[in-house]
């Protein structure tokens, strides 16, 4: 029966038809889903605290705005991500335990300090940037609730593009040699990291084969870095800033920028933990959500006197 269930799941994989919760699904379908939704939740949790550390220090009361939200809209976005993961059978509960006790990954780019405003707008060119690359093409990933929630996610995550480059090329056009200066150091620390962002080489990523199988995965990695990379290095020249790979060149043969070597060391060295902020990050979501137990402790007491009354 198993074997005729599984043929009829893959028919339907090979169909193009979603794949809905209530549906029929190999547990390691349901596993793999649960790994990466969950992990691209934790992301977006994460994702906040380096901007967040701006939110009192933005320049101006429009960048504040903007800034806020712009990191309510991450929160919004793990939120959605979390419901998606749910309906695959694990509970939030089961998965933030997971993110705090340091068990869960989540997106090594978060792991970086954000030590100037130009970090503000260079996380939303580059790291917006990766994300929307990255996220597109998982508008049309098999599973019904993670694909319905990434494009919402999607159009939120464009203007948060948009509003990073746009403040990266005010200070570029209009500000002092400080500022532009400042830029310039920003995406000279961000950029190696954002492009990393991808994940490990294709011939080096175990998940990737059976992703693609079953339709989770459209696009490899490699092939959303390139991507990636040939517009990004066209909108720095947009900006007038310059990327930091020397070997950056246009190959007029292959259509495509090529690029000098990623370093794949330190890229494991951050999944693993051991980045710059990866214990101050697990930190702060640990203290958030310890935190915020009274508002959870309420928000049950409340329900629970709810359903009383009404049985009243
Ligand atoms: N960081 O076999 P693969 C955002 C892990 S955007 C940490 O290639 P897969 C928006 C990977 O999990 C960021 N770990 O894996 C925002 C696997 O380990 P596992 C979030 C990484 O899944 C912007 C192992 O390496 N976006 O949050 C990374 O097929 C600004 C082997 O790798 C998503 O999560 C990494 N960079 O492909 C928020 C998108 N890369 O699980 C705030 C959805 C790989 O076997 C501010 N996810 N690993 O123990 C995906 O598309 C995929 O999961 C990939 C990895 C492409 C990330």
């Amino acid at each position: 029966e198993d074997v005729q269930l599984e043929e009829r799941f893959e028919a339907r994989i090979a169909e193009g038809e979603f794949i809905e919760p209530r549906d029929w699904m190999p547990e390691h379908y349901r596993k793999t889903l649960v790994r990466q939704i969950s992990q691209h939740a934790h992301s977006e949790y994460v994702g906040m605290l380096p901007e967040g550390n701006w939110i009192t220090r933005a320049p101006t009361l429009k960048r504040k705005a903007i800034l806020l939200a712009k990191v309510q809209d991450e929160g919004g976005h793990g939120l959605y991500l979390y419901s998606a993961a749910e309906t695959l059978g694990t509970s939030r509960d089961q998965m933030l335990d997971a993110l705090h006790t340091g068990k869960a990954k989540y997106s090594s780019i978060f792991n970086y300090p954000t030590l100037t405003w130009a970090d503000v707008g260079t996380i939303g060119w580059l790291v917006d940037g990766a994300a929307i690359m990255n996220q597109v093409p998982i508008c049309r990933c098999s599973y019904g609730p993670y694909a319905r929630a990434m494009v919402r996610i999607c159009r939120e995550e464009s203007f948060h593009q948009r509003q990073g480059f746009e403040s990266l090329l005010v200070m570029m056009q209009q500000g002092t040699a400080a500022q532009k200066e400042m830029v310039q150091d920003a995406v000279n620390r961000w950029w190696w990291p954002s492009i990393m962002m991808f994940g490990p080489p294709d011939d080096q990523s175990p998940n990737s084969a059976q992703s693609m199988r079953w339709g989770i995965k459209r696009i490899s990695n490699d092939e959303l870095r390139q991507k990636f990379i040939d517009a990004a290095a066209e909108q720095a020249k947009v900006l007038g800033v310059t990327l930091p790979d020397p070997d950056l060149k246009w190959n007029e043969e292959r259509q495509h920028y090529d690029f000098g070597r990623i370093d794949w060391d330190e890229f494991w060295r951050v999944v693993n933990g051991n980045g710059p902020c990866n214990r101050e990050r697990l930190a702060a979501r640990v203290k958030a959500w310890d935190e915020g137990a009274w508002v959870r402790e309420a928000a049950l007491a409340h329900a629970r006197k709810q359903s009383r009354d009404a049985k009243a």
